[in-house]
């Protein structure tokens, strides 16, 4: 059985990659690619997700652009990281797919609604404003929700604060709607993320490809580890988002924990940290996982294969 995924993404070198993941691997169907502010302005990450489109030729997937800011906080974008267009590094094509006219929210709604229950699984890989938004618009959605499979936060790390992780903090409010709610959420976050490094024999692996899209993804890859470098003192940079889609894919490819996860609103230094309580086992009614091991041959196995097959 295929998994329908919506793929909520703020491209962003990572997410592209998320991207052509979920295309080309066979047991997903990507039915849309919705993005929200973050890595970059809206404008910016949605004319980008229309690039990476036109690169793997995904032309029967309805895009949609959706928050162009978080509920309550200023618009803060990770420049230092995806550069100036947020996905800095390769030249981007003049996008020949065309930007469908919903708001993503309402493309989520519309999408949720009107397939079984059970059917639809969440992907967010960005700030959670969308998916906020679309459970408050239509609360509805919530048990017909498959599953959420987020990239974000962490229990043991941030990037963006020493507790926060990027697309929690920037809208923590947002986050903590959609942390909150009755569906299954998994967070592979930073804990898991920090493992996916694109090692120097991925990018060999991805090399032996010699296709366009593998050609983009060096490039991107290129880029992303000179700002890993330079932002964060990597040798190797942390492909986060095609975590997610991986654990959808092939729920061996990570161990998770299954643990009480709240988002702090409140506090000074931790404002936006994603609190899990492994304090004692999970209580039956827990329903929020944690992403805690990734198996790194698997999963980059996963991309590369996903890469080889879009043409
Ligand atoms: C933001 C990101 C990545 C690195 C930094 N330092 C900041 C983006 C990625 O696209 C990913 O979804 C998440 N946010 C990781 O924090
Ligand atoms: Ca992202």
């Amino acid at each position: 059985m295929t998994r329908k995924i919506i793929l909520d993404c703020d491209p962003g070198h990572d997410d592209a990659v998320a991207i052509l993941l979920a295309h080309g691997n066979p047991e997903i169907e990507l039915v849309g690619i919705t993005t929200v502010h973050g890595n970059q302005t809206i404008e910016k990450v949605t004319r980008n997700a229309l690039a990476v489109a036109t690169i793997a030729g995904i032309t029967d997937v309805p895009i949609a652009a959706g928050a162009h800011r978080p509920l309550v906080r200023e618009s803060e974008v990770a420049e230092s990281i995806h550069g100036d267009s947020g996905l800095d590094g390769p030249v981007l094509p003049t996008p020949t797919v065309e930007l469908d006219p919903r708001h993503a929210v309402d493309f989520i709604i519309e999408t949720i609604m009107n397939h079984e229950p059970g059917e639809i699984t969440l992907v967010p890989t960005g700030a959670l404003t969308n998916i906020a938004l679309a459970v408050r618009k239509e609360p509805r959605i919530v048990p017909r929700v498959r599953e959420v499979v987020l990239m974000g936060g962490g229990y043991h790390v941030g990037n963006w604060s020493a507790a926060a992780e990027f697309n929690i903090v920037i809208d923590p409010e947002a986050a903590h709607i959609v942390f909150n709610e009755s569906w299954k959420l998994t967070m592979v976050g930073l804990d898991l993320t920090h493992q996916a490094l694109a090692t120097p024999a991925v990018v060999e692996s991805i090399k032996a490809i010699d296709s366009k899209p593998a050609k983009f993804v060096l490039e991107l890859l290129d880029f992303f580890t000179e700002s890993y470098r330079n932002a964060q003192g990597f040798d190797y940079p942390p492909v986060h988002d095609p975590c997610a889609v991986a654990l959808v894919i092939d729920p061996t490819v990570m161990k998770v924990a299954k643990v009480p996860l709240d988002v702090e609103l409140t506090g000074t230094l931790t404002l936006g940290m994603t609190v899990a309580d492994f304090r004692a086992e999970a209580p039956a009614d827990c329903n929020t996982y944690a992403a805690t091991e990734l198996d790194h041959p698997k999963f980059w196995a996963l991309v590369t294969d996903a890469i080889s097959r879009i043409p």
